[in-house]
């Protein structure tokens, strides 16, 4: 399906969702449209049958969308890219697509809290069973496959406790158990991670993040590695109608051109903005990947081209101190979200985590005091004098 593929890979960042447009435009038009007319009854036919790569009607797929799809299948190295209304949206066709009553998942515990929420509340009432541990251990990994385990579900680095997992070597274990691997790849792009080069089998992102990456748009993609897995999950998309919207591909295909840019700012003023949290007399502990003190530091130094634009950490008086600082802050947004350009801080606890039973978010290490904060690429200087004036108020 991919072409292209042999330029650099910011080069595929403005052309590889291109093709010939017979008006010589310079982006990919929106094709604002629900359906699209046949020629004649046989050729709609042939479209129906497979026979012919027509357009039928958007929700099926429609050129914008597939602009998309052929670009981020390249940029992560699959077959094929399957666009979704929403990352929740990408996660509700992976589950839909591969799972079946009876059947047995293991993930990270430390997951985006919705993607574990839809599995122990939606498909436990369908029968599907899961087990949720810090995949980190490989270990741990091995001990909780049993003979009804179909998926490995992986989220690296975590959301929002900033663990990673080693993905060549937990997929050689899934794969010895013939599971399907499948990585949440939203912390890190294409750009700066590319699971299935290391072995996943299907990997996804929520495009609300850092591929769009203006906080304008709520957008989800999946790539499978093989024609096969593409087959399987397709029709789970589009049956259950989690389809993205022409004008929403459009909006991703303007801005994941600047992914590589963006990302080469944001992490650069991240690393800035770790060390001086970790320097901070008030902060208690810092999640980083490119700080020396992570407990993963060789691991993300291996499998990440460079430690992304995410950094959680808790400050001494935990969560009474860390909410001073939340309502302090002028230039970060107190806002969910992550991966834009303008930089974000939020509460996962009380947030984006908050419909996790208490005990799940404290064997997950998300603790009540944790701040995550998603670095955009404003001057550092001004990152963090922001957080500077916030801490002096604690
Ligand atoms: N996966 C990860 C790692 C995410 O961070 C999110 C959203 C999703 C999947 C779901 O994507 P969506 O449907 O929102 O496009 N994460 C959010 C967050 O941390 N704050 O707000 C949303």
């Amino acid at each position: 399906m991919a072409k292209n593929e042999n330029l650099g890979f910011d080069s595929l960042l403005i052309h590889g969702g291109m093709g010939v447009d017979p008006m010589g435009s310079a982006t990919v038009p929106i094709y604002q449209t629900s359906t699209f007319a046949f020629e004649n009854v046989d050729e709609g036919a042939k479209c129906f049958a497979g026979e012919s790569n027509g357009f039928i009607y958007t929700r099926i797929g429609n050129p914008t969308i597939s602009a998309l799809e052929k670009q981020v299948a390249i940029l992560e190295n699959g077959y094929g890219g399957i666009a979704t209304a929403s990352g929740m949206g990408a996660v509700s066709s992976i589950y839909m697509a591969f799972l079946q009553s009876g059947d047995h998942i293991v993930s990270t515990d430390a997951v985006y809290g919705p993607s574990r929420v839809i599995m122990e509340t939606y498909f436990k009432r369908f029968g599907v069973e899961s087990t949720y541990l810090n995949t980190a251990d490989l270990n741990a990994i091995k001990a909780a496959i049993k003979p009804n385990t179909k998926m490995l579900y992986l989220e690296t680095p975590t959301n929002p406790t900033m663990a990673l997992t080693d993905i060549k070597a937990a997929s050689e274990i899934a794969h010895q158990h013939n599971l399907v691997v499948v990585v949440d790849n939203t912390f890190c792009s294409p750009y700066l991670q590319r699971p299935l080069d290391l072995g996943a089998d299907v990997v996804f992102h929520s495009m609300t993040k850092f591929l769009n990456g203006h906080a304008d748009i709520v957008a989800g993609i999946i790539v499978t590695k093989t024609q096969e897995l593409y087959k399987i999950v397709r029709p789970a998309m589009v049956n259950m109608g989690c389809n993205m919207d022409p004008h929403q591909a459009y909006m991703v295909l303007r801005g994941i051109k600047t992914l590589s840019i963006r990302i080469d700012r944001a992490q650069e003023n991240a690393m800035k903005v770790a060390d001086y949290l970790e320097k901070h007399p008030k902060v208690e502990w810092v999640k980083y990947p490119g700080l020396k003190s992570h407990p993963q530091y060789e691991l993300a130094q291996k499998q990440m081209k460079g430690p992304g634009a995410m950094i959680s950490f808790e400050l001494k008086g935990g969560l009474k101190a860390g909410k001073v600082l939340m309502d302090n802050v002028k230039l970060a947004l107190l806002a969910v979200s992550l991966g834009g350009v303008e930089t974000l801080i939020q509460h996962p606890a009380s947030m984006t985590h908050s419909k996790m039973t208490p005990d799940a978010r404290l064997k997950a290490n998300i603790t009540d005091g944790l701040v995550r904060f998603s670095v955009g690429i404003e001057n550092v200087e001004d990152i963090i004098a922001d957080l500077d004036q916030a801490l002096a108020k604690i």
